[in-house]
């Protein structure tokens, strides 16, 4: 028996020359069928997972990432393409800017803001277009458009946020009574909801985001963010150093709108707390986007800065490449590529302007979000990681979306409304407005973020010219 016992450890522990070449080519095989197995369940179960999720500080791993990625399979209207299908020559061709100018640049930037003050010198009230939804008189039943107010807010932010709604009630939701959704990372306090209720004439609804929603996913190399974080806080970037600004620009760019509780809604009406309005509305916003076929309206339109946007724009290209059908043919390709006010701009991030809508403010059709051209882009740009990494911001990200993927001529300047997030201002000539001077922007300081000029010139079209 010993012998035996002997014998066998010799074997083992001193392999003949035949016997290591087996073993060799049996650890050979089992790597490689194990290989085989991980990585096709890799491919089967989500092509997202890229890092070493026990590496995720922060972001949960078990599955998650399959559940947010599914979120973005595309439904909604927009799911059937009803438009001229481009081929990708053809939309390189459209993306490229080409107007030039001798001009220098401090040149062109005062006569942007001279053409934008001659605009607003024009008296103006609401727009002259089909018959504007009236309020209801007092008590009258009234048939709302499907739609919310809808704010993301910290508890700590009611004060600021109470300001903002005495505004939008006083000017306008006192007389049509549409419901807010207060939408929160954390739990709202038992005062603060207290507050709003008694300071809105609308149904308030209060939302909190799951935890898996809101931090970074799976995918994300914490490492790398941080190191990233370091290089943007010494270039002294806006929040360069906030994970939670990162996780509400994500948020707000790809998930607001897949909330169940707002999956019932399609428009939202976006606010923020401390921003300030103006002027009287006396018509039904929503209605007004409903009943004219708009998708997205704004009030201001800016500059962003290049560093935090460096790949969106090739990222972006690489998904339209794989998508062309998406691309609508009446885009807003000049506003989203040119290159005179701040030529540095498209050149740090390889032909984007940085031109965007400032989405502080948006009043917009939910379905364009979750329709099929958007969200296989979010999935993409998601994968890529620049949320994080870059800390792409939620206003370039809806506004390169609508830029590409829509009609232009479904987007709507509501010229009509005077509002402000500081610094900057929309401010029209109108009785209906006071508090803010007509014409005003901002510090002369920012004029050169000023991107309005380029989009009234480049963008619309004589009939909207005329709505007002
Ligand atoms: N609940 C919650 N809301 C946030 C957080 N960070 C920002 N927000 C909200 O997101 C919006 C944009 O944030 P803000 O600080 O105003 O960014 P800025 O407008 O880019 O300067 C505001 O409505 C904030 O109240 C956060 O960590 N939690
Ligand atoms: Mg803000």
């Amino acid at each position: 028996m010993e012998s035996h016992y002997k014998k066998l450890f010799k074997v083992v522990s001193r392999p003949t020359r035949a016997g290591s070449r087996l073993i060799v080519l049996s650890a050979v095989l089992v790597v490689g069928i194990t290989l085989l197995v991980v990585s096709a369940s890799f491919f089967y179960t989500d092509s997202n997972v890229i890092t070493d999720t026990s590496k995720t500080i922060i972001g949960q791993s078990n599955g998650l990432t399959d559940k947010i990625s599914n979120l973005w399979q595309g439904s909604g209207s927009h799911a059937n393409i009803d438009h001229e299908i481009l081929t990708y020559p053809q939309i390189e061709d459209a993306l490229t800017f080409k107007q030039t100018s001798d001009k220098r640049r401090s040149e062109i930037v005062k006569d942007n803001m001279e053409f934008y003050h001659d605009f607003f010198d024009k008296e103006i009230s609401e727009p002259k277009k089909g018959t504007l939804a009236r309020a209801p008189a007092q008590g009258a039943d009234y048939d709302r458009a499907n739609a919310t107010l809808l704010v993301l807010v910290r508890n700590e932010e009611l004060n600021q946020l109470l300001h903002t709604i005495r505004q939008i009630e006083e000017h306008w939701n006192s007389k049509f009574h549409y419901p807010y959704t207060f939408v929160n990372d954390q739990e709202f306090s038992a005062k603060f909801k207290q507050s709003v209720n008694a300071a809105t004439s609308g149904k308030c609804n209060f939302v909190v985001i799951p935890k898996e929603i809101w931090d970074p996913p799976a995918n994300i190399d914490m490492d790398k963010l941080f190191h990233e974080i370091d290089i943007m806080e010494e270039q002294q970037i806006n929040y360069a150093g906030k994970l939670s600004y990162r996780n509400m620009c994500r948020f707000n760019s790809g998930y607001f709108y897949q909330l169940d509780f707002l999956k019932q809604f399609k428009w939202y009406w976006r606010f923020e707390p401390g921003t300030n309005y103006f002027c009287d509305i006396d018509y039904d916003l929503f209605k007004f986007m409903e009943e004219n076929d708009k998708t997205y309206g704004f009030v201001i339109s800016l500059y962003d800065a290049p560093q935090t946007v460096e790949t969106l724009w090739p990222v972006t290209l690489d998904y339209v490449k794989k998508n062309p059908q998406f691309v609508h043919p009446n885009g807003a390709f000049k506003w989203l590529t040119e290159n005179l006010q701040n030529p540095w701009h498209a050149r740090a991030t390889e032909g984007y302007s940085t031109c965007h809508f400032w989405s502080n403010f948006e009043i917009a059709n939910m379905d364009f979000y979750r329709g099929e051209a958007y969200s296989g882009w979010i999935k993409s740009l998601e994968e890529n990681g620049g949320f994080y990494y870059e800390r792409w911001g939620d206003a370039p990200v809806h506004s390169v979306g609508i830029g590409l993927f829509e009609d232009k001529d479904k987007v709507h300047w509501f010229r009509d409304i005077g509002y402000e997030h500081s610094p900057y201002k929309n401010c029209p000539k109108s009785d209906k407005c006071s508090g803010c001077s007509a014409g005003d922007f901002g510090p002369g300081s920012l004029d050169d973020q000023n991107c309005m000029s380029n989009w009234i010139k480049l963008e619309m079209s004589n009939e909207q010219l005329a709505w007002y």
